[in-house]
């Protein structure tokens, strides 16, 4: 069993695991703008007349613009009176160059994108080198003369500034046509009922399809958070975990994923019994997995059940497909009596932090509460002397091409 500290450690032993310790659309970006339409809007548009510096139509320029944030490029030419337009274009943040052979290049590496709105850019060119870049960023008008749409955007200036509510989701009542209510979605806009609306998150839909409210909590999973996020980073490679995982392993741990695992409830699916290193590929198989639980678990919502000692089996459980998500593999022999007699289920609180060896059998079961999400953090060490088992990498690939090409997937 692991301990938390002082001679608890003395008798470690990292098998056994323990517990220490949307009329109608409201669209939300929780990164860059947050917007709040009055129709069924998800985009923004950019259009504009380019023009040379005798205020002349610039037929065939080129027009690119770029997400700053997605690193998505739209492009568009302008045509015999110098317009174009780029439709269909997520709100936030863009770099839009206009070009054309035989002038200067110019450029606005900050240009607003709201939703429902046509932004405008309509650059003078300047005779010249397409090298020669004039920037004209700040200088774009924020007016929209082209829609009728009614739209509420607020940026993340705005956002930054004002009090936010206890979600994000509350700043929707910025906007002016827009009341709480407790029927059904809990917003109305323009009086409308609340089940007409939609809400979307950075263009993914999150209305509930239970309550019609926007839900935060439908992602399932999301993996290497440490190379996204510097406060990840810190917590997996600096924080106490990491000490524990040195502990347990008896090495120097080398911090590998920071993982996000949701059982969203109603929807979320049963983990198959799987052993993490038969996914890792290391030899030997020294790793180690902790897993932080962000809110109470227990056998409804679907927390871990561990068969204690499997990691002192030989070898890998044989594994095959299990369709489901993220865990794409489970043990085909499992329900033995060992296993059944050596099942522990593993309830606790918010902040309870279980760590098991990479070859110890877990699962967990379907979220079967209708109201409470399952949330957690995986921290992935390998040992030190741990080293990619490549031949067991090329076995593992094939045999999933055999499957996958068996379904017909590739
Ligand atoms: O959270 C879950 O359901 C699965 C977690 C898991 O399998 C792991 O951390 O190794």
């Amino acid at each position: 069993m692991w301990g938390k500290g002082g001679a608890a450690m003395e008798k470690l032993d990292p098998g056994d695991p323990q517990r220490i310790g949307g009329y109608r659309l409201l669209a939300l970006s929780n990164t860059n703008a947050i917007h709040f339409p009055a129709a069924q809007e998800r985009y923004g548009a950019l259009t504009g007349t380019v023009v040379d510096s005798a205020g002349l139509p610039v037929p065939g320029a080129t027009i690119t613009a770029k997400n700053n944030q997605t690193n998505k490029t739209y492009q568009a030419v302008t045509n015999g009176e110098g317009q174009y337009l780029i439709p269909d274009l997520d709100p936030g943040r863009y770099t839009v160059v206009a070009e054309l052979s035989g002038f200067q290049k110019s450029q606005d590496d900050n240009l607003l994108i709201l939703l429902g709105r046509n932004i405008e850019f309509s650059p003078k060119l300047a005779l010249g080198n397409v090298s020669e870049v004039v920037d004209v960023t700040g200088t774009t008008p924020q007016i929209d003369v082209r829609t009728a749409t009614v739209t509420h955007n607020v940026t993340s200036e705005e956002f930054d500034r004002i009090p936010k509510a206890r979600s994000f989701q509350g700043l929707a009542l910025t906007a002016p046509s827009v009341n709480s209510g407790d029927i059904e979605g809990g917003f109305q806009v323009n009086g409308a009922s609340g089940a007409e609306n939609s809400f979307t998150v950075d263009g993914v839909v999150t209305t509930s399809l239970i309550n019609g409210k926007s839900r935060q909590d439908t992602v399932k999973q999301m993996m290497f958070l440490e190379r996204y996020d510097a406060y990840f980073a810190d917590l997996l490679k600096s924080g106490a975990v990491h000490e524990l995982a040195e502990t347990v392993l008896g090495e120097p741990a080398i911090a590998q994923n920071m993982e996000y695992f949701n059982k969203p409830p109603g929807i979320g699916k049963q983990t198959p019994p799987h052993q993490d290193g038969y996914y890792f590929k290391i030899a030997p198989p020294q790793a180690v997995t902790g897993w932080l639980a962000l809110e109470p678990v227990d056998d409804e919502n679907g927390c871990l059940n561990y068969v204690r000692g499997s990691h002192r089996g030989e070898g890998w459980r044989p594994h095959g497909r299990s369709d489901i998500l993220g865990f794409s593999q489970g043990v085909t022999d499992f329900g033995t009596p060992d296993d059944l007699a050596n099942t522990v289920t593993m309830p606790g609180q918010a902040g309870m932090l279980l760590m098991h060896h990479c070859k110890t059998v877990h699962w967990a079961s379907p979220n079967r509460s209708p109201t409470r999400s399952r949330r957690a953090l995986g921290f992935v060490f390998y040992g030190e002397s741990a080293r990619p088992d490549e031949e067991a990498r090329r076995a593992y690939q094939a045999k999933l091409d055999a499957e996958l090409k068996a379904a017909n997937k590739i």
